[in-house]
């Protein structure tokens, strides 16, 4: 077969309808949802392009396995599939079940955080940074200095910088620094992945200062994908073998399964430790439910253990970066300032630079995002000032260098027509970009502000 093309590995079984609006009703929407894409109603969405979480489409297997639910309260045969296949495909030992990532987060931090720690990470990400603050940690930023430029190229952006690591033991002692926090495809960096040579040093540094490796392995499978195609030394290893290799380096793991995985719903804690293990069965049970199902249903844990072998196969995750490939690739020839290189699970614009007269604290990717939204009912999210919040000690804004709207593509959804018609919606609002006003806030929430905050035109 050709690998000149990214046609995917699937047909269509059944489909959902999507309405179409007008300018005005849209118009309304908008205002209605506070200049705030969650607000809106989906509904009232033609290209839904908000997030790649809970949103795929999932196999005629996994609806088969839907059907296999064993819903016992304890020791459901689903969880023992479920713990055997992150075994298998991830290494790590034990599996705590849980309703979704954060679930996950907020168990590690309890668990692995004391008051005054610090937490580096390459980069942050919005919900796991919270659940760090709120168990009394600061989350410092070790990432290499290139993931903060949209234009650079670098092909592993999502990279340590250990200089900023060593820097960070220096000022606070290692002590003081529980785990660090890696994620494959850096999210907020623009779906950037780590190399394997760097995780390698990552994890002697590790071994070095007696410091546990905690790896956000929501997105791991494109991670591995572009290590197969960048990293000299894995192009023939399958993406199956890569994603064993990475989850092999660390010591345990959050997942969100709705990512990766393809579910609708799911996620969990894993780890290589008994004594976390115990401690994590602990609190699983006061936030979640009982360790054999941690707030999911047992359908919910077969269609994951199924989704987990189907996210490792080469063809599904080679067309599924394909598609990603293809709509920024297009965005580019027409112009449109995005983040380079293309991520694994999205594209993301410049708003900075294509909003160059709103300045940052008037929420330029925000008011982009609503003026997309408006132009043709396709749906992105912000990611910059508004999802960055602020310092919990000075209360300041934090101030991202990237400044970005997120184009999402949920996987095995959308069509190449449906990523034409999104590169139109973006290009005609390019040409309008004069007419944008930025946004000041009517309501700002005090955590993960950006679900729901609401704004007004300046
Ligand atoms: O949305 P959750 O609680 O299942 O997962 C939280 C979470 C953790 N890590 C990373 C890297 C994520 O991307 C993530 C969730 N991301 C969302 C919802 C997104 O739209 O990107």
């Amino acid at each position: 077969m050709s690998t000149q093309t990214w046609a995917e590995p699937y047909k269509i079984k059944m489909v959902e309808l999507i309405k179409m609006t007008s300018r005005e009703d849209r118009l309304a929407a908008i205002e209605k949802a506070g200049y705030n894409t969650f607000l809106l109603r989906s509904e009232d969405v033609y290209i839904d392009l908000l997030t790649d979480s809970g949103v795929s489409a999932m196999s005629d297997r996994q609806w088969a396995g839907i059907m296999m639910g064993d819903e016992a309260y304890a020791g459901s045969r689903n969880f023992y599939h479920l713990r055997d296949t992150v075994e298998e495909y991830y290494s790590y030992r034990y599996t705590v079940p849980c309703h979704q990532g954060r679930g996950a987060e907020n168990i590690l931090s309890q668990i692995l955080i004391s008051p005054g720690d610090y937490v580096p990470g390459n980069m942050y990400f919005t919900t796991t940074r919270l659940h760090q603050e709120l168990a009394g940690a600061t989350f410092v930023d070790v990432i290499i200095d290139e993931a903060h430029d949209p234009e650079s190229e670098h092909p592993f952006k999502g990279n340590v910088d250990f200089d900023k690591l060593d820097a960070l033991v220096d000022e606070v002692g290692q002590d003081k620094i529980p785990y660090i926090c890696i994620a494959t495809c850096v999210n907020m960096a623009g779906g950037q992945p780590i190399s394997l040579e760097n995780l390698r040093q990552v994890r002697a540094w590790c071994d070095r200062h007696d410091v546990m490796l905690v790896h956000d392995m929501t997105r791991v499978a494109e991670n591995a994908h572009f290590i197969q195609q960048r990293e000299d030394a894995y192009k023939d290893k399958t993406v199956r073998e890569i994603v064993y290799e990475i989850c092999d380096l660390t010591d345990a793991a959050t997942m969100s399964s709705k990512k990766d995985a393809m579910v609708n719903i799911g996620g969990f804690l894993a780890m290589n430790d008994a004594k976390f293990y115990e401690k994590a069965c602990g609190l699983v049970v006061v936030y979640e439910g009982l360790h054999t199902y941690g707030g999911m249903a047992g359908r919910d844990m077969e269609a994951l253990a199924i989704g987990i072998t189907e996210s490792v196969q080469d063809e599904h995750i080679h067309a599924r970066v394909g598609q990603v490939q293809y709509l920024g690739r297009k965005l580019r020839e027409a112009g449109v300032p995005i983040v380079n290189p293309i991520g694994g699970h999205a594209v993301f614009l410049n708003a900075s630079k294509m909003l160059a007269h709103i300045p940052q604290e008037h929420f330029p990717a925000q008011a982009l995002s609503a003026a997309l939204y408006v132009d043709s009912g396709v749906r992105s999210m912000e990611r910059g000032i508004v999802s960055a919040g602020r310092n919990k000690e000075t209360g300041e804004n934090y101030k991202p260098n990237l400044e970005l709207v997120r184009l999402t593509i949920p996987r095995r959804v959308y069509t190449q027509a449906h990523m034409d018609v999104t590169v139109g919606a973006v290009t005609d609002v390019m040409e309008q970009r004069s007419t944008i006003k930025g946004l000041r806030f009517t309501y700002e929430p005090e955590m993960l502000r950006f679900f729901q905050a609401r704004f007004e035109p300046i």
